[in-house]
């Protein structure tokens, strides 16, 4: 895309920009107003190819993609639509000329956290490779109004500060009220019959509300195509003054109501572990739901194709559970709003939708109950319910008599509506997203659905997008890269094994260190200035960074770092080469054993880094309300990447993908797309340990595991769990880690926390074995950035959209 010819003009540019939008000159702008007229200016280059890009894609009839999900994680957009518009460097270089720097006016930009964590971000990276392969697939979601909450530590305890990302303009978006949907929920539904004899139903007493669109431009990198990222707010109808009649006319009443609608997209919801059932969360989902399917029947309708063509036309997929009401919606709008009958209206939906499962932790498993969802949505519940129906009868047919196999199968039991049992039956496609993931799916999670769909079933493994997390966020690297390769592997993320060729050249391997090492003196300047902690940026940066939870065992770096201070204290001649270890991780607000973990971190800090006898050799930093942001920062500067789930847990991991491209080396268990990393770098290249996903199930199915035996007969591990409870540094005598402690012993150690502790150790030696070997070291990270191409979000899309959504690259 055409944007500046080269700095003057966009100094001339910008400088009429601030002038024409805001009144100010360079004297008199501040940095805010120097970010609104660089993000406007912006706004208008891209503008012009994003209507271009639409009217293509409706002129050529193109099919589209729209990707449902609750969460889009994307961050700050100025840097990664500068690199996309190949601007970057022009725009750093003359806004240099000006007496401005970019990075400070980057900061200006409220990072937009609309997500939890690797679901949400995942869906963000997509959005930026189906622009980037030229693919007409865009993102339906909700703005709320306050995204993912703020962290701050106080005394080592999580506070949640909302998270007001919306306070200033939003200089992305645009609001497209003639864009408008309207949303029903409640209400009473009754079927009526024709003098034909054709049934229908009729809707009333329903509350209405609006979905009004805000469009965010989806820029692709180096071509001209420019998607959308539509978020939803809701507001309310012009029709609610009917409602305003049935609250007896009050008027407090009549605003409170209101209120209550329109907060279906006031806040994400911050718990991505546990489902909590509630109301309002069922209600955002419906929302995204309903406003996304009718919008895309409207666009599909301004094609004037017959509805028989819609799944050719048009595929939706769905990011999770969360948007599985799009299968009855749709269902829904085809029947009573089309006129289609309900075998064709069923044929087309399950052509047309797709689902993408991210988990098998059962708590995080969606259900909801009938008694809700018949009140909440009456219409949706009656289709739901005749799904299911003929759903069980077709099975009656493959399994007669078998009652039990039925019974697990249903979308309504026990009450409850199960959304992955509707979205695997309303959909032609289910996929995991790492193979290990897709394996336990098939063989257990969703064993009777793959016997009895087994073509439904898929992998497709994860991936992120090289150009925010190498191109934009490690810059010097990328510049290295293709000093020594070409620059072929911008477009083509594979070519990055042509490093292989040179993983023996002493100069390149040097360089290597050298860019780490630039890399961790800035993010030590960055945790100076922001949390005053003085780090030595020689030592190895050892660094676990992801959502807080007990599958992710957190626990169990921290107790190493226990074991180490240990050991250095109690054992003059014991020494490690100097590591800092770096956590940063959110906590769910009602998790209360995750927030108990925090503590001790912070606890384990301020111990080891205040104690003159290990504090030259050992460093603790836990960095506050981890973010796309602080990712950002944090990534290039690492050496070691903790991906130190229980195996089986971890879905697949996308941090493990980002630290390895930044030439980290992955200590981690035999989880998720770690086994694909493992696979590819080879075992020396990686540090693996613990038990195999086959082991855990093993003992989670006998359950003969017991952590006392191991608390009994391992004398490290039972000093440490003394030290949680007894008089120690740690702690200081309160009774503060009890909960951890007995989480351990008597629950019997959920996560094999002690089980994997002495295989964990093991590792970590070998890490400071080898890391003072400085070319070979940087050879592992070499080898690890070659491989990671494989993980580029740009692979990842190119499966999805070839077996899943079968669509091709348009022309613009
Ligand atoms: C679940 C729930 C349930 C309660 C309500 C709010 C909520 C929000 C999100 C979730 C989803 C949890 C699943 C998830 O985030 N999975 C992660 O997906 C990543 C991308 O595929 C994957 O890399 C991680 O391994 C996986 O944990």
């Amino acid at each position: 895309m055409y944007v500046f010819s080269g700095k003057e003009e966009f100094k001339q540019a910008f400088s009429e920009r601030l002038e024409t939008k805001l009144g100010k000159n360079m004297e008199t702008a501040t940095e805010d107003d120097a970010y609104r007229a660089l993000g406007s200016l912006l706004q208008d280059k891209i503008n012009k190819n994003w209507m271009q890009t639409n009217q293509e894609y409706k002129k050529n009839k193109q099919k589209q993609v729209y990707y449902f999900s609750m969460e889009f994680l994307i961050g700050r957009l100025i840097g990664n639509n500068l690199l996309n518009l190949q601007v970057l460097q022009t725009v750093k270089e003359g806004l240099q000329d000006l007496g401005l720097s970019l990075s400070i006016l980057e900061e200006r930009e409220n990072d937009a956290g609309l997500g939890n964590g690797g679901l949400g971000r995942l869906a963000a990276c997509f959005l930026d490779s189906l622009a980037t392969l030229g693919l007409a697939g865009h993102g339906y979601g909700l703005r709320y109004k306050y995204g993912m909450f703020h962290q701050q530590l106080l005394d080592g305890q999580q506070m949640e500060l909302p998270d007001d990302w919306l306070a200033q303009e939003y200089v992305w978006e645009v609001r497209r009220p003639e864009e408008t949907i309207e949303v029903r929920f409640g209400g009473h539904v009754y079927p009526i019959e024709d003098s034909l004899g054709a049934l229908s139903f009729d809707h009333s007493d329903y509350e209405q509300l609006k979905a009004v669109p805000y469009d965010v431009p989806v820029v692709g990198y180096n071509n001209e195509t420019v998607n959308t990222l539509r978020l939803w707010s809701a507001e309310p109808s012009v029709d609610d003054t009917l409602v305003k009649a049935s609250l007896e006319d009050h008027y407090g009443n009549f605003l409170d109501h209101r209120r209550s609608l329109t907060s279906i997209t006031e806040y994400l919801y911050p718990d991505d572990s546990n489902e909590e059932g509630k109301e309002l969360r069922l209600k955002q989902e419906y929302f995204l739901v309903s406003s996304g399917v009718q919008s895309a029947v409207r666009s599909f309708e301004g094609l004037e194709l017959p509805m028989s063509t819609f799944s050719n036309q048009v595929a939706l997929h769905i990011n999770d559970t969360h948007p599985a009401l799009v299968i009855p919606e749709l269902m829904r709008v085809l029947m009573d709003e089309k006129g289609i009958g309900w075998d064709e209206a069923w044929d087309l939906t399950q052509r047309s939708v797709s689902y993408t499962n991210h988990t098998t932790l059962s708590e995080a498993l969606e259900s909801w109950p009938v008694d809700l969802v018949r009140r909440l949505l009456p219409r949706i519940f009656m289709i739901i319910v005749e799904i299911n129906e003929r759903f069980c009868q077709s099975l009656w047919k493959i399994y007669p008599g078998d009652f039990d196999r039925i019974a697990t199968l249903a979308i309504v039991a026990d009450g409850q509506v199960k959304m992955a049992h509707l979205a695997i039956v309303g959909s032609h496609s289910v996929n995991g997203v790492a193979q290990l993931h897709t394996d336990i799916l098939k063989r257990r999670e969703m064993k009777n659905f793959y016997r009895t769909f087994p073509n439904r079933f898929n992998n497709k493994t994860n991936g992120i997008t090289h150009r925010r997390w190498l191109m934009y966020s490690n810059q010097r690297l990328s510049k290295t890269i293709t000093e020594a390769i070409g620059e072929e592997w911008i477009k083509k993320p594979d070519c990055l094994q042509k490093l292989l060729l040179q993983q023996d050249d002493a100069a390149l391997l040097d360089q290597l260190y050298d860019i780490k090492q630039q890399n961790k003196e800035e993010l030590a300047v960055w945790v100076k200035k922001t949390d005053g902690i003085t780090i030595d940026s020689s030592s190895i940066f050892d660094v676990h960074i992801k959502r807080l939870h007990g599958y992710k065992r957190q626990l169990l770096n921290a107790m190493h770092i226990m074991y180490l201070y240990n050991q250095i204290k109690l054992n003059r001649s014991f020494t490690i080469k100097p590591r800092t270890f770096f956590f940063a991780a959110k906590a769910a607000p009602s998790y209360h054993y995750a927030k108990k973990v925090i503590k001790l971190i912070d606890r384990i800090a301020a111990v080891v880094n205040n104690d003159s006898d290990v504090n030259d050799q050992l460093k603790v930093v836990f960095l506050p309300n981890y973010s796309v942001s602080t990712a950002e920062r944090i990534i290039p500067a690492t050496n070691v990447s903790e991906q130190i789930s229980l195996a089986s847990k971890e879905a697949s991991g996308t941090g493990n993908m980002k630290l390895m491209m930044n030439g980290a080396v992955t200590l981690g268990t035999m989880d998720g797309a770690n086994v694909e990393i493992h696979e590819l770098v080879g075992d020396a290249n990686i540090y693996t340990f613990g038990l195999s996903a086959e082991e855990v199930h093993q003992f989670d199915h006998n359950g003969s595991y017991s952590s006392r035996g191991i608390y009994e007969s391992d004398h490290r591990i039972r000093f440490l769990l003394d030290q949680l409870i007894l008089f120690s540094p740690f702690s200081k005598g309160d009774n503060v880690f009890e909960e951890i402690y007995h989480a351990l012993l008597t629950h019997n150690d959920e996560f094999f926390v002690l089980k994997d502790f002495a295989s964990y150790v093991a590792a970590q030696q070998k890490i400071n074995r080898d890391y003072p070997f400085k070319r070979q070291w940087s050879k592992k990270s070499l080898i690890n950035i070659a491989h990671s191409g494989t993980f580029s979000s740009d692979r990842t899309i190119q499966q999805y959209a070839d077996d899943i959504w079968k669509i091709k690259p348009a022309t613009i």
